[in-house]
């Protein structure tokens, strides 16, 4: 996401900042445990096994806000990776660069009792509940900080669009196939009550086997659930593939060829679903 706001006078050069937990109110920590009650409860056997191992090992369901300092102190044993805060949004450059260094970034503020269900900037709860879990995982660790070492890559290829299709499908938005069956990871999907049932269970979005180029040449939607989910085998074959891949020539095979809407199933798609887009016209339809 492009983004040129400027860095607030409180934040350092890295645009982190203090996270300053005891600035949260009693209703800032009572809207985190609503949160995750409601996540807990829903999560068991829709989310990635290794989601909820995350949870476990770095405790997690302790109520309140966590105190980001606890929280990387843990991480940094299992996989080296800490949390840091942020204001909000970051330049891509400087998101980059924290990921390639094991740095996480989050959001320090909770969203308003109105935005329960959808808020547009990334908030703690997103941030950490959503993400943070997965990165007790060495490889979905190792994944994350290749992503910002291609990332900081991708900007002089003139990419970035491109590679931020491969985060949106995969880190915010992917699906997983167990031998047990299919399984949602991604953490806009994980923090989502709505879209952690509608990813798994509706008709309405496609559901088709990951592929690199054909999810960097796809669109995506940032205003309601998604039509399209990519699902990967194991986190395994998505480090490997990202690894194996010279992203260079990839990039302008990619920007080369046209890209594909949201809502198309191509010939050479593995299909799980091949969505009705109920969801999505109805939507539309009534303005
Ligand atoms: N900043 N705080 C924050 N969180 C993000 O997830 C984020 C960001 N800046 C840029 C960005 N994501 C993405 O646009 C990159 O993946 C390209
Ligand atoms: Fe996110």
């Amino acid at each position: 996401m492009a983004h040129d706001a400027k860095r607030p006078e409180h934040a350092a050069e890295d645009w982190t900042v203090p996270q300053d937990w005891d600035h949260f109110t009693q209703a800032d920590h009572a809207m985190w445990d609503n949160l995750f009650n409601r996540q807990a409860r829903l999560l068991p056997g829709r989310v990635a096994p290794e989601f909820m191992a995350g949870l476990d090992v770095l405790r997690m369901d302790k109520p309140g806000i966590p105190q980001f300092d606890a929280l990387s102190e843990r991480l940094m044993k299992l996989t080296g990776w800490q949390v840091v805060a942020v204001p909000g949004l970051i330049p891509d450059d400087i998101f980059f660069d924290h990921l390639a260094n094991r740095r996480f970034v989050s959001g320090n503020f909770i969203r308003s009792p109105e935005q329960i269900d959808y808020l547009q900037e990334p908030d703690v709860f997103h941030d950490v509940f959503g993400h943070v879990p997965l990165l007790a995982h060495p490889v979905f660790a190792d994944y994350m900080q290749a992503y910002g070492q291609g990332g900081q890559r991708s900007g002089a290829l003139g990419a970035i669009e491109r590679l931020a299709r491969l985060y949106w499908y995969t880190v915010e938005f992917g699906l997983i196939r167990h031998a047990e069956g299919m399984h949602i990871f991604g953490a806009g999907i994980v923090s989502s009550y709505g879209e952690s049932i509608f990813a798994l269970d509706d008709p309405s979005p496609n559901r088709i086997g990951f592929d690199l180029k054909r999810v960097m040449r796809t669109d995506y939607r940032i205003d309601d659930y998604q039509q399209g989910y990519f699902v990967i085998e194991s986190f395994e074959d998505l480090l490997r593939q990202t690894l194996d891949t010279d992203f260079a020539p990839l990039y302008a095979e990619v920007i080369s060829q046209p890209d594909i809407p949201i809502e198309t199933v191509l010939p050479d798609d593995r299909v799980y679903t091949h969505g009705t887009q109920a969801y999505a016209h109805a939507q539309t339809v009534g303005g």
